[in-house]
């Protein structure tokens, strides 16, 4: 898993050569070698007795608030506790040498951290948070939450009075239009696209790289397992984020 595939480093050079954009798709897996559990893998977490699945929607926010939130509340602080990897900082490194996109689907803020420019958080942010009923963006300060696995019972709107939930886009909801349309675009101009860290099974932003493929980009996935994207790509990578991504630095 050292060098970085020859035909891989020749995608990446003839990109950057002839002047291309570069766009880099990342997933949990990103995050994963910062301590980040991933929604489909082996979970570590207090949690995997919850199914994210059921979790993260509308419907079991109205139903339990209190357990919702008290689950964003203890990622929110895994998330504050952990750092970024060698994965997100290379990125950010690539990102200073060649024309490059981010579109991210996670929710935390490591690629930021890591001094990246995020062009789209297809799946909204945790820390953004806002009220469940008006939209309002909440500006105010966080409860006391101590961590651990407990019921947290949600901030109220200062406009409204109405729960505070998490800026992330739920299952069931519309991406934010502005993020859809700018990883669109950036999958559409791209001459190579890295998926990195996606199970490749949350849609639409799995559809990205079979957009990126039909105008011309070649696509690498780089993933330690076989995903749902793995048919479709032209290059598979059986490597880390943390591990490979700072290959391509040379
Ligand atoms: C939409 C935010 C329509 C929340 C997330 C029935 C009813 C309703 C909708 C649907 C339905 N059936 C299908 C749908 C569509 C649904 C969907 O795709 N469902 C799937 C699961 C079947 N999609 C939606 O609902 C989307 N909205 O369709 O709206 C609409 C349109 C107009 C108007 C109204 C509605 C919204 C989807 C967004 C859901 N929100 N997150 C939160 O975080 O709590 S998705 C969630 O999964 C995360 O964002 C995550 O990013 C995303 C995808 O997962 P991955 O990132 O791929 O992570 P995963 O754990 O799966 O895989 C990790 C990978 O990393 C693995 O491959 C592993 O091998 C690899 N890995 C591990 N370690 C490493 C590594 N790679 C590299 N290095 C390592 N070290
Ligand atoms: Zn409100």
């Amino acid at each position: 898993m050292d060098a970085v595939p020859a035909a891989i480093a020749e995608a990446l050079r003839r990109a950057t050569d002839t002047g291309g954009h570069i766009c880099v798709l990342t997933g949990a897996g990103m995050s994963a070698e910062s301590g980040i559990p991933t929604f489909r893998g082996t979970h570590d977490s207090l949690w995997s007795r919850f199914d994210p699945m059921r979790l993260a929607t509308a419907e079991a926010w109205r139903e339990d608030p209190a357990l919702v939130w008290g689950w964003y509340r203890w990622r929110m602080q895994l998330v504050r506790d952990a750092q970024p990897n060698a994965g997100h900082r290379a990125l950010a490194t690539l990102a200073q040498r060649v024309p490059l996109s981010l579109v991210t689907q996670n929710v935390d803020d490591l690629h930021e951290r890591a001094g990246s420019l995020v062009d789209a958080h297809v799946h909204g942010s945790l820390f953004a948070l806002r009220c469940f009923a008006c939209g309002r963006a909440h500006a105010g300060s966080l409860d006391d939450y101590v961590g651990g696995m407990q019921r947290v019972e949600p901030m109220r709107c200062a406009a409204c009075g109405d729960r505070i939930r998490p800026g992330v886009v739920w299952f069931g909801e519309a991406l934010p239009d502005d993020a859809w349309s700018a990883a669109t675009d950036a999958a559409m101009r791209c001459t190579l696209m890295l998926v990195v860290g996606t199970s490749g099974l949350v849609y639409p932003a799995a559809g990205l790289p079979a957009l990126a493929r039909r105008h011309g980009a070649t696509v690498v996935e780089i993933n330690p397992e076989p995903t749902a994207l793995s048919a479709e790509v032209d290059h598979v990578w059986r490597a880390t984020a943390a591990h490979g991504l700072p290959r391509f630095l040379g």
